[in-house]
């Protein structure tokens, strides 16, 4: 009746592999041009579980991947607040 540690490990790789990524529409407020694209593009990509950043300056948006087990719209928000923008 001893659970040996190998079933657990197959078990964790298992669960692993396949992450379950997330995509959210974030509306930004204040970007002005290519440099704040990039600045927002940043902020968002630095943030861990961050898989994709896609940054619109023609409509004020971006839509970000991400895995929601490492990451929060919120941290997103808090991230774009700090670059100096405002994210809805
Ligand atoms: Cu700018």
């Amino acid at each position: 009746m001893n659970t040996p540690a190998e079933p657990r490990a197959t078990l964790s790789g298992v669960l692993q592999t396949p992450q379950p990524m997330e995509t959210v529409r974030l509306s930004i407020e204040g970007m002005t041009c290519t440099g704040c694209v990039n600045s927002v593009a940043r902020v968002l990509s630095a943030l861990p579980g961050v898989a994709q950043a896609d940054v619109s300056l023609t409509k004020a948006r971006a839509k970000v991947t991400y895995d929601p087990a490492q990451t929060s719209v919120d941290a997103m928000k808090q991230a774009i607040a700090r670059a100096g923008y405002k994210a809805a």
